[in-house]
């Protein structure tokens, strides 16, 4: 029998489990054979990394395995983080850093004659996801995975994750990004687990044979769902959790029913128009575009995985009494909140479970996390289609209202208007379904992604909410991994704060506090220089080969790194560099600081003003980068396609990031975090977790500046007039001109009008107001660049300072506060 082979032998055997640097040679070579079925004369640089990425991923499922058998053994309770996004990176360089075998590999390469490096760069990254959104749900997977949290990400496979950004005459062009074109050697099909879900279609009631009232929901569509599952290692330990992702295909039955009726072509139809579903992300970031396809796309997975759950509960042989103690959900945003109603129409129509019970059970299921405070982000579905798609969810919807309202009523009698604002429909118009309003009330716990951001949803956005439920409120302020941003893609610094710490700050990162007894330490000042100075030669060759602009290594790089948007404002910085650029032309000999301004980010397909803005920068850098005037000392340089792989390649070259958000706008943001803790220093407003990036680094070490929320709704309450700012800030005025008078467009002055035009006459996220604080504190930047011992100072203790801001200490805080949910230690058992 299967048992009686020993355990020892087949590991033996198998070879695929060791680490050692022979073994691991030997494994890829094996592989380069078997699975790519080649030899070195014909292999690509893609066999290569396939031959690689395999023999890594035979010793993840060692883990990955050993994992599942112990969950399932201890039955143990369970973390689902809900997600529409993923946006993982790739995943070879992570995984050789969490075995622990990234130097092995890297030396049992070199002696094959292979990079590493080139490897690497050959892994097409899955995008399933916008920005920091996405980017937050891959960091969650890999903390809960070093934290030994059992623990599911619950997502969708997109067959076309966010686009790739070309720029073409200065203008952002979109291609489809066919991440799975070449395979995807991470991923494990699990076609036995499939699922369906039901859309469109109607409701009946009838009264059972036991004489209840119960309902039905007879569909139009049913639609499959495939679970993909990639396993999740966590930093040196066995534990290896599931993002299992789900693909969209038509069921062989409904194929059936028109094959008899002869209609072929019908039957093709159909199986295309179910694998729409997870056919594309998307690519909107803090804005919701209520698409059919959309809510079709979230109720997809979110009926998936709940399924799901329910399978894996019955596995092991507990009742559905237990869900809320088996699993607890995070609602990554509302994306997800249809869970609510989908769980208790699972419990209620499919288990006939009461009422009372269900709801008791998904509520204790489910927390929210809230991450935006932009109107325009909330999502909200016309009655209508909501009706059309999910009848059922609908009437369930009207049931959980009511039942919500009396709630309200009791506890705020004679207040109408409080209701007509809290309902779960908007009912001032076109009526709609309130997708926010449903993840609190269907929630035990709500969550804001910074200090500021929670204070501002109980002030402001979520207020009535706040004043029903306020047990149900905490902070869960963001983090980011130190082993994808640190240990990956800055192993020179890695390694220098190692030799001086030790390794422990990886897995703990308040210990990089040790850092600050070395501060004045000249030898290690040295060192830390050094090393900032390599990363940023790196990316000027990168810059050279990509763009074709020479960037001076020693100059000031000044970063903003993000999704293009208005609030973000990228366009303040454009003013800075067009003020700077004035200055020169006025004054050639000026003595100023050299500045090399790099950009990078996507704009949504569909957002003029944010393409405007990136057309905008490059050609600014059109005129500025040639201008002999300028003698070279300004560069401003457009980072296409900015991605994890390119993130990765330039936090480390940072010497300034840009944070500049309208105050009041950025719930979190976590790029700031990446930056800061490579040793970049801070520009920011107090907005998102700059206030407590600013508080943990110290104020001197942050260049602060800009309107704080309270002035900024002051200003908008008491009637804003942009145009003064314009009119009495003769510098203001200069660049507003220069770019107006088509200056920068070959001399078309249309061109950028509608972004000069809606700065002067609206102007909505105050750049105007920010402008003069902004610019005396970018002067002062400068000032303190050129003392490079008082910026390296700065810069170490600013590193040395985000102790905070691991994704390892959210996660902790989120497993003690929301989730109730403790460590399972896992060991190896089997090959
Ligand atoms: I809602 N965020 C995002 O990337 N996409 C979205 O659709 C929404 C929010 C971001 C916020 O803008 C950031 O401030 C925040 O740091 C991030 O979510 C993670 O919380």
């Amino acid at each position: 029998s299967l048992d009686a082979i020993d355990l020892q032998d087949r590991c033996e055997l198998s070879n695929r489990t060791g680490m050692d640097s022979e073994t691991l040679k030997r494994a890829f070579l094996n592989n380069l054979f078997y699975v790519q079925g080649k030899f070195p004369a014909l292999a690509t640089t893609n066999d290569y990394y396939m031959a690689l990425a395999y023999t890594v991923r035979d010793r993840l499922l060692q883990r990955w395995i050993n994992t599942a058998a112990t969950y399932t053994e201890l039955g143990s309770r369970t973390v689902a983080y809900f997600s529409a996004e993923f946006l993982m990176g790739p995943h070879l360089g992570n995984n050789l850093i969490n075995l622990g075998i990234y130097d092995q590999v890297e030396q049992g390469m070199a002696e094959l004659g292979l990079s590493l490096d080139e490897l690497q760069e050959e892994e097409e990254e899955p995008g399933l996801g916008n920005g920091g959104l996405g980017r937050l749900a891959a960091c969650y997977l890999d903390s809960l995975a070093t934290l030994d949290i059992p623990s599911l990400g619950y997502g969708i496979r997109y067959e076309f994750g966010i686009f790739d950004q070309d720029i073409r005459d200065g203008w952002q062009v979109e291609r489809t990004d066919k991440w799975l074109s070449a395979g995807n050697p991470w991923e494990i099909a699990r076609p036995e687990w499939s699922v369906e879900i039901k859309l469109g279609g109607h409701t009946e009631h009838y009264t059972d044979d036991h004489g209840n009232y119960r309902s039905r929901w007879v569909p139009d569509q049913v639609v499959k769902g495939i679970p993909y599952d990639t396993p999740i290692l966590g930093y040196q330990t066995n534990t290896a959790n599931t993002l299992r992702l789900w693909t969209a295909e038509a069921p062989e039955s409904f194929d059936f029913r028109s094959f008899n009726s002869g209609d072929y072509l019908g039957a093709v139809y159909e199986k295309m128009i179910s694998e729409n579903i997870s056919k594309v992300l998307y690519p909107n970031d803090d804005s919701s575009q209520g698409k059919q396809l959309r809510l079709t796309q979230q109720f997809f997975f979110v009926s998936c995985s709940l399924q799901d759950m329910i399978r894996i509960l019955h596995g092991q042989n507990l009742p559905l009494e237990n869900f809320h103690k088996k699993f607890a959900v995070q609602l990554n945003d509302t994306h997800p909140a249809i869970s609510v109603v989908e769980l208790m129409r699972l419990l209620i129509d499919h288990h006939q479970m009461d009422w009372e019970q269900a709801w008791t059970i998904t509520h204790q299921t489910f927390a929210y996390t809230n991450h935006t405070l932009l109107p325009e982000a909330l999502e909200r579905w016309p009655i209508e289609l909501f009706g059309s798609l999910l009848p059922r969810h609908l009437e369930l919807i009207y049931e959980i209202n009511q039942r919500f309202l009396d709630e309200v009523r009791i506890k705020f009698p004679d207040d109408e208007e409080r209701m007509i604002r809290m309902s779960l429909i908007d009912e001032s118009g076109e009526r709609y379904v309130r997708m926010a309003h449903l993840a609190c009330v269907g929630s035990h716990a709500i969550n804001g992604v910074a200090a500021l951001h929670t204070e501002l949803l109980q002030k402001d956005v979520l207020r009535d909410f706040y004043e029903m439920y306020p047990h149900k409120f905490t902070n869960k302020t963001n983090g980011v991994t130190p082993r994808r941003f640190m240990v990956l893609s800055n192993s020179q610094l890695s390694k220098l704060i190692t030799s001086k710490i030790g390794d422990s700050w990886i897995k703990n990162l308040k210990e990089l506090q040790q850092l600050e007894q070395f501060v004045d330490d000249a030898g290690f000042q040295v060192e830390w220089r050094r090393i900032k100075q390599h990363s940023k030669t790196e990316l000027a060759t990168y810059i050279q080969n990509n763009n074709n602009i020479t960037v001076d290594p020693d100059s000031l790089f000044d970063i903003q790194a993000k999704r293009f948007h208005e609030y973000k404002r990228q366009h303040l910085s454009l003013l800075h560099i067009v003020t700077l650029y004035n200055r020169i032309k006025a004054n050639p000999d000026i003595e100023i600081t050299p500045r090399t301004f790099i950009f990078g980010g996507k704009a949504a397909p569909g957002y003029f003003m944010a393409k405007l803005i990136i057309k905008l920068i490059n050609s600014v850098g059109n005129v500025v980068n040639r201008d002999p005037d300028v003698r070279g000392r300004l560069k401003v340089v457009f980072l296409k396609d900015y991605n994890v792989k390119l993130a990765q390649r330039i936090y480390p070259a940072a010497d300034l990031s840009e944070q500049i958000s309208t105050a009041g706008k950025e719930a979190s943001g976590t790029g700031n975090m990446k930056f800061a803790l490579n040793g970049a220093l801070t520009i920011g407003t107090l907005d998102g977790a700059n206030v407590e990036i600013r508080e943990e680094v110290g104020e001197e070490n942050f260049f602060l500046f800009g309107l704080t929320t309270e002035e900024v709704y002051h200003k908008r309450a008491h009637g804003y007039r942009s145009r003064d700012y314009y009119h009495t800030n003769a510098e203001l005025k200069l660049a507003i001109d220069r770019i107006a008078s088509g200056f920068f467009s070959q001399g078309d002055a249309e061109l950028f009008r509608p972004l000069v035009d809606d700065l002067l006459n609206q102007d909505q996220y105050f750049l105007f107001a920010d402008y003069a604080s902004y610019i005396a504190c970018q002067d002062q930047v400068a000032a303190v660049y050129k003392d490079q011992t008082k910026w390296t100072r700065m810069s170490i203790l600013n590193a040395a300072r985000m102790g905070k801001f691991s994704s390892d200490r959210s996660i902790e805080d989120y497993c003690r506060d929301i989730w109730k949910v403790e460590p399972v230690n896992v060991e190896l058992r089997q090959c």
